[in-house]
This record gives structure tokens, sequence and C-alpha cells, in this order.
């Protein structure tokens, strides 16, 4: 599905963005199933529903009230919607992974993100492999946008190349932070470019590169399902914060029945928790 002049690129920056890998009809249910949700969580004063560990499933902003409903994560939504499942039986986001990482893999975890608009959500500068270890890091942040992605919207952020430089502490002062230290962000602002595109396309962001998305500032939602696929041999080295009873399992190709390691040291990830990183990131 990916030309070899994508395949560099992702290598070389450590993001894409696949133009339009959905249609329209594709989205329609995803979207229909997340306007279902954001309506339900008008009945509800704060987090609410269960994952797989009792922790809540739906993650709502401080502000959030039945007439600005301010919900910004759903966990594990493969659990509860089919809609979210088929995503990852085969199509475009099994395709365009399979060609950056070879035909064998394995689902770790999958949420909606969503910034609504007025709800003030915002994504601190971090790599999603601290909170994920592997054995090794052939591991994908696929982010499939369900709405239009403008520079005002709050896109994804990446700093290009930091796939292949150092992991940096999500620990400061004994505390798990859910973001780099301040003096990482502010390198980071510098070099940052923004991951823009039309409804229905296509992240693809390696799991060690740098990231962070700002507000919402439009008066539409922004709406990304991400899903962290890896390399059938790259194993976890910690337990997940959004457990799934379809962790683990092969989407695509075959198990090798093999563990493949690379060599990296880091501090063990913490849990939060809440029902969400976005916790651990404010500070309570
Ligand atoms: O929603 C976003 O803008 C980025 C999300 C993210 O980085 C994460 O959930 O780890």
């Amino acid at each position: 599905m990916l030309s070899a002049a994508q395949k560099k690129e992702f290598w070389e920056v450590g993001v894409i963005v696949v133009e339009s890998a959905y249609s329209a009809d594709d989205l329609e249910p995803l979207r229909q199933r997340h306007q279902q949700w954001i309506e339900e969580s008008r009945q509800h004063e704060g987090p609410f529903g269960e994952m797989l560990d009792g922790r809540p499933r739906f993650d709502v902003e401080p502000s959030h009230c039945a007439g600005a409903p301010a919900l910004r994560r759903v966990a594990s939504p493969e659990e509860i919607a089919d809609e979210f499942l088929d995503l990852l039986r085969d199509g475009p986001m099994l395709e365009a992974v399979a060609d950056l990482l070879g035909n064998d893999l394995r689902f770790h975890h999958a949420k909606l993100n969503c910034k609504l608009p007025g709800s003030g959500t915002t994504v601190k500068w971090h790599q999603d492999f601290t909170f994920d270890p592997h054995s090794n890091d052939d591991c994908i942040t696929a982010m499939l946008f369900l709405n239009d992605i403008s520079s005002e919207i709050g896109p994804a952020r990446v700093v290009p190349g930091s796939h292949r430089g150092p992991l940096y502490s999500l620990w400061h002062d004994g505390r798990s932070t859910g973001a780099v230290a301040d003096e990482v962000a502010v390198e980071c602002e510098s070099k940052a470019i923004e991951c823009l595109g039309p409804a229905g396309s296509l992240c693809l962001m390696h799991t060690r590169a740098l990231h962070a998305s700002s507000e919402n500032q439009t008066s539409g939602p922004r709406s990304f399902y991400i899903a962290t696929l890896t390399a059938a041999d790259a194993i976890p080295l910690a337990p997940c914060a959004v457990p799934s009873i379809h962790a683990g399992r092969i989407v695509r190709g075959e198990d090798p029945g093999r563990i493949r390691s690379v060599a990296f040291t880091m501090e063990v990830p913490e849990i939060p928790a809440g029902a969400s990183f976005f916790n651990q990131q404010a500070g309570s």
C-alpha cells in the first residue's frame, strides 16, 4: 500500500501521513458511534464505564458537564463496538503497517482520543514507547483521522528523527508525570512538524517519536482512532494502561513463536491511577 518514498520517509522522519486511506463511507459508522458516546457522556459528571482492570473506560476533562461535554478518551473501543474491531480485522491500517514492519503483526492497544470544542484538551510531549516498552522497537502508533485535521484543530506534532534518538524519562522528582522534562519539551517545540490531512488519513508514527498536541481552537471536534501495532516478535515488557481482551492478538500474518530484542534502558512505566494518562500529565 505504501510507496517506496513513503517507507523511506517513515524510517527517516519517524512519521508519515497517508492521505485519505479510508473513505467517507468507511468513516461514517465510526463517527456515528463516536457521536453516540459523546451524547452518552452528557449523563455523567466524571469518568465512567469500566475497562478490564476496573478503571473507567470513558475519560472526561474536569470541566465536563451535560451542556459542554468534554469526553477526551474512549479506551479499547474495539471491546465495545464492532465498527472499531473491524479496523483490526483487515484494511488499510494493517496493510500500511505491514509495509513498514513486515507481515506478522500483533495488536497492543487502541483508544479513541477526542478534543471537543472548548474542552481545552492537550497532550504534553512524550514517547509512546516509554509508556509501552517492548522487547524491540518495531512498534507503530497508527492514528486514523475521523475528521479533517488542520493546524487549528490540535493536530499531532512530532519531532522529526526523534525515533532514532534517546528515550526520555517520564519520571520527575520521583513522580511519573506522563511527559518529558520541561527543558526537553522546549526543544521539541522548536523542531516539531504538524501531521495534517483530510478525514480518513492515516498518520503512522514510530512509538519512539517525541510528540504532543495542543488545544482544539475550532468549533468542531477533533477525533483520532489510535492503535498501537507491533511486529509480532516484539513482546510487551510492562502491563498496558489500556487493557483489552484483544491485546496480544496476531492481527495479520502468523505468530513467529519468537522474541526479538534490542538493548535499551528506561524506568518502569506507571499505570495511571485514574482513567488515563491525561491525569498523570495534569499532575493529579
Ligand atoms: O490525541 C493526540 O493528539 C495524541 C495522543 C497521544 O499522544 C497519546 O494518546 O499517547
